[in-house]
Formats: C-alpha cells, structure tokens, sequence
C-alpha cells in the first residue's frame, strides 16, 4: 500500500480490531449494497453440449493454445493439467438456465468478462475507428455479449464486464512460443510495445457497444496474477503463459505495460460510453481488479520477518495500487514512488479479490537484488493458502486508511470444494467480516461469489471446483447441483445480513 500511508493504515485497522471483537457484527448490508457471482470467459465459455466445439471454444486466445498444446503439456515446469477444455461447463450454451439460477438465488449483480479474443479473432494492428473495427470484429463474438447482457436486463441483474481476465489473443501473445524461448518468440504479449495501445482501441470498442447496456467496467484482472506466474515463478497451484521463471527484466516490464494499459484502457472507455445505462447520472464508472493480499510476518517478534511483510507487501500490493489509484509510480521497484500525471484520475473503485494471507520470513539481504532491494524473504518458508476470513477484514480497512475516497467491491471470494467443503461456512464468515468493515465505515459496495459454477481452473482444467453449483464435467449435459452454500447465499440476501443461525463464532 502507499509507503507514505502504512502506519496509518495499520493503525486504524488496530484500532478498529480493537473496537470490534472478530466475527461480531452489527446492522446489515442495506439496500444498495450488490450481491452477485463472477465468471471469466476461458474459464467458463468451454464444453457446450451440443454447440460444435468450434463454435463453443474460442481458440484464437493465447490460454487456449496454451493449455491445448502437447508442447506445452509436455514441459513440467507448465504445471499443466492437460484437461481437455471440452471438460468445461458451456456457459456459451447454457447461459440462460445458468442466469436463472443466478435470478432465482436473488444475485442483483453478475461479473462476467469479455474475452478480446473472440471479439478480435484477427489482428486490430493498424485497424483505426470504430466504423473499421466493426468490420474485424467477430459478429458471433459481439452476439454473445450482446445476449448475456439482454439476459441479465431480462432477469433485473446489472452486469459488471471485465475487459481483461488474463487472456491475451494469440495475435499478440504466441503463449506457446514464448514459454518455449521467450527472447526470440514473437509477439510477445506483455511485451509487445504496442499492447497497451490496442488494449485501449479493444476497449473504447467494447465500451461503445455495450455501453448503453453497461455503466461499470473493470479494466483488467489481478494484473499481478499475470507477472508473478508468468515471469518470476510459475507453480503447481498457478502458471500463466508464457510461464517464465525469474525474468526480471520482463516481469517490470509487463508490470508496467498493465499498469499503462489500465490508465488507457480507462480513458477509451469513459470516452466511449457516454450512455448512463442505469440513470443514476454516471454513465461509465471503470475499476481494476486486485487481488489484496495481506503479507504477515512469520515471527511478529522478528524484525527481519516483519521487514520482509512490508517489503513484499510493496512489491505484491502496494506498488500496482499507488499506480492505479494514487498515480504515484515506483518504477524501479526500491519502495519509494513518484507522481506521474498520466496515471492520476483513472480509477473509480476498486474491485478487490481476496481469498488468502502469505506468511512468510525474512532474509538480511535481498534475494534478487537485479529486481528489487526489497525481496529480502526467504521463499522457501513462504506459506499460503490457508482460509483467513480474517484477512477481508484486514484488506477492506486498510485499502479505505491506504486509499482514503476510493469505493471498494469485493469482485471475487470462494474456495475450492476439495480444500474446504464447508463453503456455506466460508460464505458466512467472509461476509461477517465484510459487516464489521462496513460497520467502522469502510465503503464497501458488494460482494461477489466466485464462481456462479465449476469451471476451468486454469492449469487445473475441472480439477479445482468453486461453484456455488457444481458441474459435472463427464456428463453429456453438464448437469449443475446447487451447493449448500446456494441456501446460505439466498438466505444472506434476503435477510441483507447474515443470520443468526449461519454466523460463525
Ligand atoms: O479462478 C480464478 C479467477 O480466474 C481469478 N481469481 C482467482 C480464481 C480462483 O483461483
């Protein structure tokens, strides 16, 4: 989080700790306050039951041949699972018995992203205007968002559209050629000097077509999920093409072409969708997606460790959101960021992911001194994963003391069924602690449930499942289940509280 506000940050989630017993709660959500479920469109488009498969899939995404290719599954450094992706749940069919689920559990909200790549199949490179882009662009592709959206209108959900959830088209990104030799490959995705230009065309596209149908846009998502296992450390629980380990050069760069391409991708969309959709005066309101994680130190007692927490907190946190919501750009990754005007103004909340806490301990001297001063952590000791309702607290109150005007939404919460199968548990006790946030004033504007089903799980494929309705992937007609958790969610929004019965001590 910004150096500047840290101790203050820390001190008033303190004292609100101090104030509040954990798992305690008083009022509810309100009225206003936005219930829904998120999807991506990778994760969830595949697997259509009778749709052909080349309709169903969009194969022109670098995740696509990413995870299709032998050459890619071949390589264990990939952590692949090699799932075909016709295991998926065919949201591009079943979108409306899926949407009804949704309507019928209460969801006011529903987070879905469009992917570039099946809007743009072919290259956008040197396409200038809307008039020139409509004539790229796929109509099928368009259609669809198109019919989600009519969808939703139909069933009184607001949609929140995602421009970018990880996948680049295969036009700019030859995922498999860069994780095979990511000096000579091109393009080059992230690294290709263009890529915040024709993210930005992609986007003020998006946003004049939909834009009478749509007010809140978010530009990317978890931009750090893209550097950390796609040019530092691609493991087992998340890679990310093109799946390089300790690029530094490379990881700054894209680090900084996401954070360029955000404030860009920002300006086309407020450019381009001058209609107020849901006529409360504002026509377009663009976020980011983080995903916040609070960095602990293994030993509090320990001055190393607890060095390292507020390092790697920078590096993880606080460096991408002083850029995208202060403007203030530590470019060289020391600590210590400089105002640039060019970022400033570009963010009107943000949508925050939380699922887990890093614990970790601390080293004398940096560990890659070529990247940062500050990765003084030995990684070896790093753990993480571990379900920290804690921790949503904890984010919420020091995003509001960090970043003091900027509304925050939960964008993503959910675990994996075979982890943690007590997900009405789960559910209870994040939104408890979402309560007791909102209860010491924190804006906090929604929540949403990741995910609405089971889907593909990246390198996971089907393997890790955090519906609130399971698929089954095997059956011919990916036959959905509600959860326990569905009970629990439908109740919360009822009640816009969390009853009594389902609180967690
Ligand atoms: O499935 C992902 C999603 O795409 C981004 N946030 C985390 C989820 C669970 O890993």
């Amino acid at each position: 989080m910004a150096r500047t506000n840290t101790l203050q940050g820390l001190l008033a989630a303190g004292l609100a700790a101090a104030a509040l017993a954990p798992g305690c709660k008083k009022g509810g959500f309100g009225e206003d306050f936005a219930f829904g479920a998120a999807v991506a469109g990778f994760q969830v488009d595949m697997g259509c039951p009778t749709i052909p498969a080349e309709e169903c899939e969009d194969r022109g995404s670098d995740w696509y041949q990413f995870v299709t290719s032998t050459v890619a599954q071949a390589r264990s450094s990939n952590f692949l699972s090699g799932d075909p992706v016709g295991r998926g749940p065919g949201f591009y069919e079943l979108y409306e018995e899926d949407l009804d689920r949704a309507q019928a559990l209460g969801l006011t909200h529903f987070r879905f992203s469009v992917e570039w790549s099946r809007v743009f199949p072919t290259t956008t490179r040197g396409v200038e205007g809307h008039e020139a882009l409509l004539a790229v662009a796929s109509p099928a592709g368009l259609d669809y968002y198109r019919r989600i959206i009519a969808a939703l209108k139909a069933r009184g959900m607001r949609p929140l559209v995602t421009l970018h959830h990880y996948t680049l088209p295969a036009w700019i990104h030859d995922a498999v050629g860069c994780n095979q030799d990511l000096t000579r490959c091109r393009p080059r995705g992230w690294l290709e000097p263009d890529i915040a230009t024709e993210l930005a065309k992609y986007a003020g596209f998006m946003a004049k077509e939909l834009g009478p149908e749509v007010d809140e846009w978010v530009t990317e998502n978890e931009p750090f999920a893209v550097v950390l296992p796609g040019f530092l450390q691609p493991t087992e629980t998340r890679t990310n093409p093109p799946a390089a380990s300790l690029r530094f050069e490379e990881a700054r760069t894209a680090m900084l072409a996401m954070i360029d391409a955000h404030a860009a991708m920002s300006d086309a969309v407020k450019a381009a969708d001058t209609v107020d959709a849901d006529g409360d005066g504002e026509a377009a309101r663009v976020g980011i997606v983080y995903n916040v994680t609070p960095i602990h130190a293994k030993d509090p007692d320990s001055a190393l460790d607890r060095r390292a927490a507020t390092n790697i907190d920078h590096l993880y946190n606080g460096l991408f959101l002083d850029a995208v919501l202060l403007g203030v750009l530590d470019d060289d990754l020391d600590g210590v960021g400089e105002p640039q005007a060019r970022l400033q103004g570009k963010t009107d909340f943000l949508g925050v992911n939380y699922y887990t806490r890093v614990v970790l301990q601390g080293t004398i001297d940096s560990l890659f001194p070529d990247f940062s001063p500050l990765a003084t952590f030995d990684p070896l000791t790093l753990e993480q994963g571990a379900v920290y309702p804690e921790g949503m607290y904890e984010v919420l109150t020091r995003l509001q003391a960090d970043y003091p005007g900027v509304p925050l939404v939960i964008t993503e919460n959910g675990v994996d069924v075979g982890a943690y199968p007590e997900t009405d548990r789960f559910l209870a006790a994040h939104l408890q602690q979402v309560l007791r946030a909102k209860d010491e004033g924190v804006d906090v504007r929604g929540y949403y449930y990741w995910s609405l089903m089971d889907n593909y799980e990246w390198n996971h494929g089907m393997g890790m499942r955090f519906g609130l309705f399971s698929v089954d992937p095997d059956a011919p007609a990916k036959t959905r289940a509600a959860r326990p958790v569905v009970e629990a969610y439908r109740r919360v929004i009822e009640a816009r509280d969390v009853p009594a019965d389902l609180a967690v001590e």
